[in-house]
């Protein structure tokens, strides 16, 4: 399937840079999909409006791949090189654009003094192994519960500018909330839409 074509591309880059691939459950609880992802109670992610719930509030599909990240920093310790690509569910009106099941893949890179330089450089590598050794990245400031400080990256595509992905440098709360302290460590932390 060309999803399946593109996200073997996608996580055999981040192979070659020492990324090892993690999965995890697709029904997950709140603590890893909302909280420990500094997504507070009032945040309007959390509304039925936008997630499947099993059994809520406790039980639900999970709407990005980051559970799988929080999951792999209470099991392991710094340094930390991973990517989770997988299906993510979101309760959105269907379109020729967008449907309810979509995939993700994220990367997540925790050590001593891992900077937003670091984070640059990884994700030019990334541009220039999938769009060829010409390409050219921009980053914009975003914002991310996650993150901070928060990117969204665009490549320079036919002239004009294509966004790619979201990043940025691992919240010190979410690092906390895993068991890192945050003063030892620092992280980056990226997602892609292979669908785009
Ligand atoms: C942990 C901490 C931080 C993952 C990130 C994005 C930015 C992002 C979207 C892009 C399009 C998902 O496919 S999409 O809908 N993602 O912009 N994702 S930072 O940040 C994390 C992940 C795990 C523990």
């Amino acid at each position: 399937h060309p999803i399946s074509i593109v996200k073997n591309e996608i996580v055999e880059i981040f192979n070659r840079i020492g990324f090892v691939i993690s999965e995890g459950p697709e029904i997950e609880d709140d603590w890893h999909n909302f909280s420990a992802l500094n997504l507070p109670e009032e945040h309007p992610a959390r509304d039925m409006q936008d997630t499947f719930f099993i059994k809520n509030p406790e039980t639900l599909l999970r709407t990005h791949t980051s559970s799988v990240q929080v999951r792999f920093m209470e099991n392991n310790t710094p340094p930390i090189r991973t990517i989770s690509p997988g299906r993510v569910y979101r309760n959105e009106a269907i379109s020729s654009r967008a449907h309810c099941i979509f995939h993700q893949i994220e990367g997540l890179y925790i050590d001593h003094n891992v900077s937003f330089a670091d984070l640059k450089q990884v994700l030019l590598y990334f541009a220039k192994e999938m769009f060829g050794e010409d390409s050219k990245i921009r980053l914009r400031p975003s914002y991310f519960p996650f993150t901070e400080p928060s990117a969204e990256v665009d490549i320079k595509w036919k002239k004009g500018w294509l966004e790619i992905l979201g990043c940025g440098m691992v919240h010190p709360n979410v690092l906390e909330m895993s068991g890192i302290n945050s003063k030892k460590y620092s992280g980056f932390a990226f997602g892609l839409g292979p669908e785009r």
